[in-house]
């Protein structure tokens, strides 16, 4: 076989290997290796030069290095179109079809105890009521004695109360804050407040109780504040938040704070005053304590009984919420299990 032949052939068979299974980029690479590598078969010819006479150096020079070039442009061509099919392919299989519907990311949401808090506020903040907060961490003065439970009143007992020392104890009512508000105050200026917030008792932990429960009380001081007033904005809370048609009533009671007291109860919202297990067949809720505010608690805070007064009230915030969601666990609201406050 002649070198020309040879060449030829190489040349052939070099084509046809890239033609035939070059199939990706690395297999091109393999095909370039074989032939055009250091140790290719044209890189070998081209080396075999020098042992050939000047004519036919040449002469086989230029026919070698005319399949060289040949062949490596080729090889650049086939390696463009495999780019270009590999990208193409690429793009086919990664294409995003941007009209699926989106994957949805976990979000978060209130707490019940303060979608049913955001109520109250709410609709008190709508019949013109401030916002009060005061110290969860509370003096003695302010959580008993400025609301008329002096030091030997059994409901200061210190087995009921959480006390820090003989002055400092964890609030057991909101109280304080209309107390600390009344104080900063010009005495007898008018006052149309509501105290939100948390509340410490010594008590079990079980479906009904907590050491810890959230209240609103409310406090309204002005010339001529009568008992109707309360009735009158207390049924219309009621109304607001338990619906239009929930029975009121008012019953006579104690609070210390005070005289007269009235306990307000609700027809019950499960059986609608028929009597079944959530109102022990009664058919009434209490729901609220309330009272015209006692003198003497007016004027311990600096305010003048004869010239004003006034009605107080507080609820607390769970119970409401059980009523509003049907929840019958108190200890629901506390132990934070997610297949519970993903419901809300
Ligand atoms: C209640 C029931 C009745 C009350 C009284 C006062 C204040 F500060 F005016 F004395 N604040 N809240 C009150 C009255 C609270 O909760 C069941």
């Amino acid at each position: 076989m002649s070198i020309e032949e040879k060449i030829a052939e190489l040349r052939q068979q070099a084509e046809e290997m890239i033609k035939r299974h070059a199939d990706d980029l690395a297999e091109l690479n393999e095909i370039r290796v074989k032939y055009l590598g250091k140790k290719g078969e044209i890189t070998s010819l081209l080396r075999g030069l020098k042992e050939l006479d000047t004519d036919d150096r040449r002469r086989i020079g230029m026919i070698v290095n005319e399949a060289k070039g040949k062949l490596e442009k080729i090889i650049a061509d086939k390696n463009e179109k495999l780019k270009s099919d590999e990208m193409r392919s690429r793009l086919e299989h990664e294409r995003i079809d941007v009209t699926l519907p989106g994957r949805k990311t976990w979000r978060g949401h209130l707490h019940p105890l303060t979608l049913t808090l955001n109520q109250i506020k709410s609709i008190f903040l709508g019949m013109g009521f401030t916002v009060e907060e005061g110290p969860e961490i509370e003096q003695d003065y302010y959580n008993f004695e400025a609301l008329n439970l002096p030091k030997d009143h059994p409901a200061r007992d210190m087995q009921d109360s959480f006390y820090i020392t003989e002055e400092i104890l964890m609030r057991t009512q909101t109280s304080p804050v209309q107390a600390r508000t009344m104080e900063a105050h010009e005495p007898n200026s008018p006052i149309r407040m509501i105290a939100p917030g948390r509340v410490y008792r010594r008590d079990d932990y079980d479906a009904t109780h907590s050491p810890m429960f959230t209240q609103v009380e409310g406090l309204v001081i002005d010339k001529g504040i009568r008992l109707s007033d309360l009735k009158g904005t207390l049924e219309l809370f009621l109304r607001k938040i338990f619906g239009k048609d929930v029975g009121v009533r008012f019953r006579p009671s104690f609070f210390p704070f005070t005289e007269p007291s009235a306990e307000v109860d609700i027809s019950c919202v499960m059986c609608h005053g028929k009597g079944c297990r959530v109102c022990k067949g009664t058919g009434w809720l209490e729901i609220l304590g309330s009272g015209m505010v006692h003198p003497h608690v007016l004027e311990m805070s600096g305010y003048d009984p004869k010239r004003v007064s006034g009605y107080a009230f507080g609820m607390g915030v769970e119970r409401i919420a059980m009523l509003l969601y049907g929840i019958d666990d108190l200890r629901l609201f506390y132990d934070n299990d997610l297949r519970f406050l993903r419901q809300f």
